[in-house]
């Protein structure tokens, strides 16, 4: 099959008019590619990515084509997928205040163009959830896009469907999470169109590499939050000489099984399953 992208993480191939979505084993930290792969860590983002689609059925169609039909070697951890013209958008959630959407506030008070009260501080859940779209960047990071700039881009129409779905995605996937004691702090969405001109959700959809999940007994808003699955890797690599440029750290056997338990305990506690 030809390879279409690969990602730090994941590749993307061409199977004929589909393509095929594999996740791979890698693990980033700070945004940084470490050369130990977690073990089952694909397979594990692959399923939850999966179930999420299956609950979010009647919000928004999505890219899945079969979960099964994918080449043995990939088995698990790969997704057949509709190719879709897809939307130059990052297209981001936020229910919390960290990262990006942290900076924005303490800089402006607003976090893409949208007021919000004083007095919020790191990891503060917001009054409700915002749209703050930023750009496909090809290379760097990606910027952050007003509204407008969104309705410019992919026009009025396919802009207000892509804020009205990621919010409606996230809302769908931040009760069910807290009903089993996980916040989605944010997440990051990507749609594409089909030829007729339908909206559908692609890529992956509320794993943790798309988005930030916390314990809600854990919450203590006014600082930084534990991740859910990468705190394992974060507090460890904390402690080494390392300037969190490439190339990173190989991890010891005892932090790699911790963090492939936190992915299984993720998963459970989100599905229900194991
Ligand atoms: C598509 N990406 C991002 C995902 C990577 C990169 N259904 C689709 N049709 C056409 N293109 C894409 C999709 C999806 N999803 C996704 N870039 C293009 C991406 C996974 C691995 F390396």
């Amino acid at each position: 099959m030809e390879l279409v992208h690969s990602g730090k993480v994941r590749e993307l191939y061409a199977d004929g008019d589909d393509i095929i979505m594999v996740a791979s084993d890698r693990v980033s930290v700070y945004d940084v590619v470490l050369p130990t792969p977690i073990p089952g860590k694909g397979r594990v983002l692959t399923q939850l990515s999966l179930w999420w689609f299956g609950q979010l059925g009647d919000v928004i169609p999505n890219h899945v084509i079969s979960a099964t039909d994918v080449p043995s070697e990939w088995a698990g951890r790969a997704i057949r997928c509709r190719r879709l013209e897809m939307l130059p958008v990052e297209c981001i959630a936020r229910g919390y205040l960290a990262g990006l959407g942290l900076a924005s506030y303490r800089e402006t008070g607003t976090i893409s163009g949208v007021p919000l009260p004083p007095g919020l501080g790191e990891g503060s859940r917001l009054p409700g959830p915002v749209f703050t779209p930023t750009t496909k960047a090809a290379a760097g990071h990606d910027e952050p896009m007003t509204f407008s700039e969104v309705e410019a881009l992919v026009g009025r129409p396919v802009a207000a469907s892509i804020r009205r779905a990621t919010l409606e995605v996230y809302r769908r996937g931040a009760e069910l999470a807290a009903r089993r004691g996980v916040i989605i702090a944010d997440t990051k969405l990507e749609f594409g169109l089909l030829p007729d001109g339908t909206l559908v959700l692609a890529d992956e959809v509320l794993t943790p590499d798309s988005s930030r999940f916390w314990l809600a007994a854990e919450w203590r808003p006014g600082g930084p939050q534990r991740s859910l699955d990468r705190q394992f890797l974060r507090d460890w690599s904390a402690g080494l000489d390392w300037d969190r440029r490439p190339p990173g750290p190989a991890i010891p056997d005892d932090v790699v099984a911790a963090t492939q338990a936190r992915y299984q305990e993720l998963y459970a506690r989100i599905t229900g399953g194991d």
